[in-house]
């Protein structure tokens, strides 16, 4: 079963690599920060809420984002299993993805950490604001995202390796060598 869990730094290519490897795998990509976005754009409630937080580059509170993802995760689709972009971001997440895991007898297969150094995520938030036009991609709201990161997603890594679940990978190159440095990383049962 594919459950895993893509890890690190803003604009490491989470959300790149989560949409190739769900096409790969056959299972949903499920991105927080693109459902966040869908909300804000349709200005739904949930949109409202977290608009003000994701243009600050905070989080949006635990308890919306847990509820958020427990919704989603209780759809049909991802019965087969699911690859998580973006979410768990804070212990609080990680405490609530396992009681929703708990809830229907399921476990994590392995949580990647995809790492890239500050200078090259810098300048693909800078490059990708002039594609996207993202609210968050400004020069001072990547360093909000930067350090948040740190402070409240980096020490998840350590829950996970002692779990024996993290694999790392190597974010920077080509798309297409990182795909593969993951695909390897899973090793053959997933590729
Ligand atoms: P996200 O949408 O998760 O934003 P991200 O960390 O910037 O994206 P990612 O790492 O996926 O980078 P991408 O592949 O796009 O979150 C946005 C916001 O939503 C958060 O700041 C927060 O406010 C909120 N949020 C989301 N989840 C939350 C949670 N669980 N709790 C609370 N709040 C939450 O790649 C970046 C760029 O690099 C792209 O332009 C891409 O084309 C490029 N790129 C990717 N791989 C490359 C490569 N190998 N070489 C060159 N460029 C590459």
């Amino acid at each position: 079963m594919t459950r895993l869990v893509l890890l690190g730094p803003p604009g490491a290519g989470k959300g790149t690599q989560a949409a190739r490897l769900a096409e790969r795998l056959g299972v949903p990509a499920i991105s927080t920060g693109d459902i966040f976005r869908a909300n804000v754009a349709r200005k739904t409630e949930l949109g409202v809420a977290a608009k003000e937080y994701i243009d600050a580059g905070k989080y949006v509170p635990d308890s919306v984002t847990n509820a958020m993802v427990r919704s989603r995760l209780a759809e049909p689709d991802v019965a087969d299993g699911f690859i998580l972009d973006g979410y768990p971001r804070t212990t609080d997440q990680v405490r609530e993805l396992d009681d929703m895991l708990a809830a229907s007898d399921s476990a994590l297969r392995a949580v990647v950490e995809i790492t890239a150094d500050a200078d090259e995520l810098v300048r693909r938030l800078v490059h990708r604001a002039t594609v996207q036009g993202r609210s968050d991609d400004t020069e001072d709201v990547i360093r909000t995202r930067q350090e948040l990161y740190l402070q409240q997603t980096a020490p998840l890594v350590h829950v996970y390796a002692e779990r024996g679940l993290l694999r790392r990978v190597d974010g920077l190159g080509s798309v297409d060598e990182v795909t593969r440095r993951l695909v390897d990383s899973l090793g053959e049962g997933e590729s």
